[in-house]
């Protein structure tokens, strides 16, 4: 599988000017960068972008305001970066088969909140997942301005199964008669029915939104069904599988463009972050080379192999497995709370984090389970070969945090960064 560009060279400050001008910030990024080269980074919403990418979002056009959309701006001086966000939304709409893109949201929760502007009044009904169930903040929950501003309800998972009961989903929806319907979330290991939803949506006379930023790469790659042409509206980030810059974007049939524009900008957002429309272009650009299919299908038969390995040494996944790049293991069989586990992890170069699993009973900041995932190893060129080994390493792990036998998880550590040195990341430097 062909990487997205090669790791730095190891010569020299790789940040020559940012190292002679504030040498303080310019360790603290290289020690950053020592910190990713050298662990094994499972958390399923985070990867490592190309050079490219990376380039581009370190460039000058990041010096420029562009307040409004190509060819209607409020400022002079566009030359360029109307040519460039119209490269963006064409590679955007190409790659996703959309009639709309608007490339401008800041990140995932303002393109979310566009979405409630655009389609929605304070106080209506909205729906989504639930936090704790697998859902997002924005999706109505009880803390986000999305759950205060608008009536939340929310749907879960079934106990038994682990997933997303669209019965359940239906009955309330036909009941609230929600303004929106979110599907879609931050740590749902399976495949999300659009065509089901967007039934549903259909009966309730809701506005059905597909949030695929956990997935939004392997849709792009063929890993994953689209939600086009199920859903309304598809809202994305862009620095998940995708493997692009942080940001977002917003995406949809014709009809709803003129809705979602005028809700990103002047409803919400001022001036786009060009230098990062740039490298959101960039991305797509490498998401539409034939070796990123290769990469999507890696990325979830890497997380098959990982769930596997991981039955196979008793441990507890939500589901009993996992559709795409996520696990969600419930660590409560092993009595060993999920944060005791990410904090060994962490400590032996295993970097996830601890989440709360469906019906967790214990509070979100120290919860049951932790998330894993394999954008981030895939991107490295790790294959399913290699799971034994990380499933092992995860299960000695969480042996030596339930022991205090912190020898063992200095040896893990060794061993991992023995591993990670033999597959070098994008843009980081070789050992
Ligand atoms: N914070 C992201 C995640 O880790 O899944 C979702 O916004």
């Amino acid at each position: 599988m062909t990487l997205p560009s090669s790791a730095r060279p190891s010569s020299g400050p790789i940040h020559p000017a940012l190292t002679a001008t504030d040498p303080e910030l310019a360790a603290l990024v290289g020690a950053e960068e020592q910190l990713q080269a050298d662990t094994l980074r499972l958390i399923p919403s985070e990867n490592y972008v190309s050079v490219a990418v990376l380039e581009a979002s370190g460039t000058v056009l990041q010096n420029k305001y562009s307040e409004g959309y190509p060819g209607r701006r409020y400022y002079e001086g566009q030359q360029n970066i109307d040519l460039v966000e119209r490269l963006a939304i064409a590679r955007a709409k190409a790659v996703f088969g959309v009639e709309h893109a608007n490339v401008q949201p800041y990140s995932g929760s303002p393109a979310n909140l566009a979405v409630y502007l655009a389609f929605a009044e304070p106080g209506d009904a909205v729906m989504g997942m639930a936090l704790p169930m697998g859902g997002h903040l924005t999706h109505g929950w009880g803390v986000s301005a999305t759950g205060r501003w608008f009536r939340g309800v929310q749907y879960g998972v079934r106990q038994d199964t682990g997933l997303v009961d669209l019965d359940e989903v239906r009955d309330l929806a036909l009941k609230e008669r929600p303004k929106l319907i979110f599907c879609g979330g931050t740590a749902l290991p399976r495949t999300i029915d659009f065509a089901a939803f967007a039934e549903i949506a259909r009966e309730a006379g809701s506005v059905l939104v597909a949030d695929i930023a956990h997935i939004a790469g392997l849709i792009a790659g063929g890993a994953h069904p689209s939600p086009v042409p199920h859903a309304d509206v598809i809202s994305t980030t862009t620095h998940k599988t995708l493997r692009g810059p942080r940001g977002a974007m917003l995406m949809s049939r014709e009809e709803h463009a003129k809705a979602i524009d005028k809700a990103v900008f002047p409803g919400l957002q001022g001036g786009p972050h060009n230098q990062t429309t740039a490298a959101i272009a960039v991305a797509l650009h490498e998401a539409s080379q034939p070796s990123f299919r290769d990469y999507a299908h890696a990325v979830v038969a890497n997380a098959k192999a990982l769930a596997e390995a991981l039955l196979a040494r008793g441990f507890d996944l939500v589901s009993g497995g996992t559709d795409n790049h996520l696990i969600l293991m419930d660590l409560t069989p092993k009595d060993v709370p999920g944060k005791v586990a990410a904090k060994a992890l962490d400590r032996a170069g295993i970097v996830v984090n601890y989440n709360t699993v469906p019906f967790d009973p214990r509070k979100p900041f120290d919860p049951s389970g932790v998330r894993i995932g394999t954008p981030s190893l895939t991107s490295r060129g790790l294959g399913p070969e290699h799971m034994p080994t990380v499933a092992d390493w995860i299960d000695r792990s969480v042996t030596a945090a339930d022991a205090g036998d912190e020898d063992a998880l200095t040896k893990i550590r060794r061993e991992v960064a023995d591993l990670m040195a033999a597959y070098p990341a994008p843009g980081l430097p070789t050992a």
